[in-house]
């Protein structure tokens, strides 16, 4: 698929001598803590280019600690305003539908429609999609999956007739395992042809589980999946950002995988807050002349913060470490 060009990219080129494949904002992060009434923290969200500015699903959390969505947006991709209200779902009749918790949502635009994955209660912390064109009506419809499943990411465009879901099924709580799988739909309703995608890495940073992160990225090799890679430590988990190359026409298949992570919790924003020690990715914004990439994510489960790319560097990256 072609990438858009996006002329206003939040975006700062890579520093003299610097030579990681993933580079901070110096400004980070972009959602300190309180950005808004009721908004303690907002971190894990989802930002795509929309009518030329960028809207997003956020994640937040207010005094309840209960996550729920809401709808932000921004001319700059660096400062964002908020509803004050957690966003409305309504099933496919057109009747409220709610839920008493939502969290890590990854938004996706096929064909002019934009695909909403979250994780959602039913009975267990589940997957669940809507979608939107307009970013005021969600329409939400059966849950793809049993429960649990926290981990749910779709391709940005249909194979054939089919469209592609990669998730990582889980346990109720904190999950201690994980693989990644692909999973097939002709009507986002009912999924099945499953395959098995990659397993937790031997490098102790991703040994415990892994989980994608923001949509695959397209590129004449194959599909970048950026995804986050978790590690145990006697202080609890510690979350990575790992990337590996699928194949172009059976991305259930890898081509490669890098042995080492790509970003990890360095700064005070990533190793102090609610959750320390995690980098999430989510969701990320691609220049399709340039293959310049702004990355959003959520950082210590407190704030949002922004890292930038380039597909070739990725590439790079991923065939230099590969395993
Ligand atoms: C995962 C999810 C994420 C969270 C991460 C670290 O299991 O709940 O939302 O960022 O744990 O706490």
């Amino acid at each position: 698929m072609k990438y858009p060009a996006i002329p206003n990219l939040p975006y700062v080129e890579r520093p003299a001598g610097c030579n990681d494949p993933f580079w901070r904002y110096e400004g980070n992060p972009v959602i300190k803590r309180h950005p808004g009434p009721g908004k303690d923290r907002v971190f894990n969200s989802s930002v795509v280019f929309y009518q030329g500015r960028f809207v997003g699903v956020f994640r937040s959390e207010g005094g309840d600690g209960i996550p729920k969505l809401f709808y932000g947006e921004s001319e700059d991709g660096f400062h964002f305003q908020f509803e004050e209200k957690p966003s409305q779902f309504v099933d496919e009749e057109g009747k409220p539908v709610s839920s008493c918790y939502q969290y890590d949502p990854r938004l996706v635009e096929i064909e002019g429609t934009y695909y909403l994955i979250w994780c959602d209660e039913f009975h267990g912390p589940a997957l669940a999609i809507a979608y939107t064109k307009d970013f005021k009506t969600y329409v939400k419809i059966k849950h793809p999956f049993l429960p649990f499943n926290r981990n749910g990411v779709l391709f940005p465009r249909k194979f054939g007739d089919e469209f592609l879901m990669l998730s990582r099924p889980s346990d109720g709580g904190h999950t201690k395992f994980g693989d990644i799988f692909l999973s097939r739909s002709k009507d986002l309703r009912y999924w099945g042809a499953h395959d098995h995608v990659m397993e937790p890495g031997y490098e102790w940073w991703n040994s415990i589980k892994i989980g994608a992160g923001c949509a695959p990225i397209e590129t004449e090799e194959g599909w970048i999946m950026i995804f986050h890679g978790v590690a145990g430590t006697c202080n609890g988990f510690v979350y990575s950002i790992g990337a590996a190359l699928l194949d172009k026409d059976d991305p259930s298949k890898v081509i490669a995988r890098s042995a080492d992570y790509l970003l990890t919790p360095e700064k005070d924003y990533e190793t102090v807050g609610f959750v320390p020690n995690v980098c999430f990715p989510v969701s990320a914004l691609i220049d399709g002349p340039t293959g310049r990439i702004a990355l959003y994510y959520g950082a210590a489960d407190t704030v949002t913060a922004l890292a930038f790319t380039r597909i070739d560097l990725l590439l790079d990256f991923i065939k230099a470490h590969k395993r």
